[in-house]
């Protein structure tokens, strides 16, 4: 039995000077529980721990890796810019060339502001639709995470739903007090709560195929419908694409669902694996953004050198050959179908939802469409599956509330590894 000795001695180590022994709590194994696992490197679809054991990666960094890790282009283009110093806290060309491939690529963009993260992205989103519209309340959805901004911290998914944290200690009430939930794809709830506080409302923020409960699809017209309340209210609709951006196509959801929101932000696959988030939207929303106007956001390191060159070359790639979104969705539907033909013949009860190269897992006799439907799932026996298949080699998101994310570099072999891996699992679960 593989013990993961140098992770357990490397995680006692890091407990002395890291809170909870990691610097984001999802990577901490602790709802499937046991000893997370220390990578040393990465190339292609494979991780490698510590103690040099293999992985087939099904997390790509939580979404960043899409071509699959060290990919040659991307590690030259960042050798080369290394050399020129890392950072100058001055404009570049690289910044005007980041942001108008990403114009080439995204509807309706007509500015767009670099910054270091996902979270940081959101939260200037917000502040923007806030500043834009002067009013004060937001819609979020219960299970969506947006990162950890206080605003976002309320019935929120990803590392809260995984930890159990439904409120969390720090945020005052004046922040909360803002902010209206309902669950995903209730769009009478959504319609009542619009009614309830009437002109009151500055945004809806949604992930528009949500990753952070497991992978959960927009159910026939509610997009849509958030689209009709945001045009009838003057509310601004806000696509968080931190996950599906440049992820589902070159123009993410947006482009998949042909649906327009007002603000859309960024993360993950923009950076090709360095820091990068960014939040961008039509002129007369974005120039209300310091310096132009005067809702003020900033960031000593946003639109940096190396962080643009590593999300610009994998940015082009993904733009000059598409055919990668098809390849990517080709493998997960085989990935989908054939798990679910492992499972139907154990009689367990399983749904997996999928949507483009987004997939979960959940042991449940019933849709999982929502928060609740994802937390009422069997996530005991998802913590079995997830070790039986670490064991194995076969390294998953550590939650039943995250997607998991292929990469292209995993080929057919790969996969039928993975399906053969499962089913040396299936004793345990
Ligand atoms: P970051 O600040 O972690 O770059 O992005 C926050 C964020 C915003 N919006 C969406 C839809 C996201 O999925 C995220 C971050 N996703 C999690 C994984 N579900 C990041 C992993 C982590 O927290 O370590």
């Amino acid at each position: 039995m593989y013990e993961y000795t140098s992770s357990r001695s490397l995680f006692e180590r890091a407990l002395q000077s890291i809170p909870g022994g990691v610097n984001s709590p999802v990577r901490a194994f602790r709802s499937v529980g046991g000893t997370p696992v220390f990578i040393k490197k990465a190339c292609g679809a494979y991780l490698y721990d510590v103690d040099d054991q293999r992985y087939l990666d099904y997390i790509s960094s939580w979404g960043p890796m899409i071509l699959g890790h060290a990919y040659p282009e991307v590690i030259e283009a960042i050798r080369e810019r290394v050399l020129l110093s890392t950072s100058y806290g001055a404009p570049t060309e690289l910044e005007i060339e980041m942001a108008e491939l990403i114009k080439t690529m995204v509807p309706q963009l007509d500015l767009i502001r670099m910054v270091s993260s996902g979270t940081e992205a959101c939260m200037s989103a917000l502040r923007l639709a806030r500043g834009y519209t002067g009013r004060n309340k937001f819609i979020k959805f219960e299970g969506c995470y947006h990162g950890h901004a206080d605003s976002f911290l309320v019935k929120a998914g990803s590392g809260l739903a995984t930890l159990q944290i439904q409120s969390v200690p720090g945020i005052s009430a004046a922040v909360t007090n803002d902010i209206l939930t309902c669950a995903y794809n209730d769009l009478a709830a959504v319609e009542q709560l619009v009614d309830l506080n009437k002109e009151q409302i500055a945004a809806i923020i949604v992930e528009p195929v949500a990753g952070n409960m497991g992978c959960i699809l927009p159910q026939p017209g509610f997009l849509e419908g958030l689209r009709r309340i945001c045009d009838r209210q003057n509310i601004l609709l806000i696509f968080d694409e931190v996950m599906t951006g440049f992820r589902l196509a070159p123009g993410g959801a947006q482009e998949k669902l042909n649906i327009r929101a007002d603000l859309v932000t960024f993360g993950k696959v923009i950076g090709g694996g360095m820091p990068v988030g960014a939040f961008g939207g039509r002129r007369q929303i974005m120039e209300h953004i310091a310096p132009l106007g005067k809702v003020y956001q900033a960031g000593t390191l946003s639109g940096n050198p190396i962080a643009m060159i590593a999300g610009l070359t994998t940015l082009k790639i993904l733009r000059n050959q598409p055919s990668i979104y098809h390849e990517l969705e080709e493998k997960t539907i085989y990935l989908r179908d054939n798990l679910h033909a492992i499972f139907l013949k154990t009689g367990l009860p399983l749904v997996i939802n999928q949507f483009g190269s987004m997939i979960s897992l959940h042991f449940s006799d019933h849709a999982v469409t929502d928060f609740a439907s994802a937390a009422s799932a069997n996530n005991e026996r998802f913590s079995k599956y997830f070790h039986a298949m670490l064991k194995r080699g076969v390294y998953l998101p550590p939650s039943a509330f995250e997607s998991w994310f292929l990469n292209n570099a995993l080929n057919r072999e790969d996969l039928d590894q993975t399906l053969q891996m499962t089913r040396e699992s299936l004793s345990e679960l």
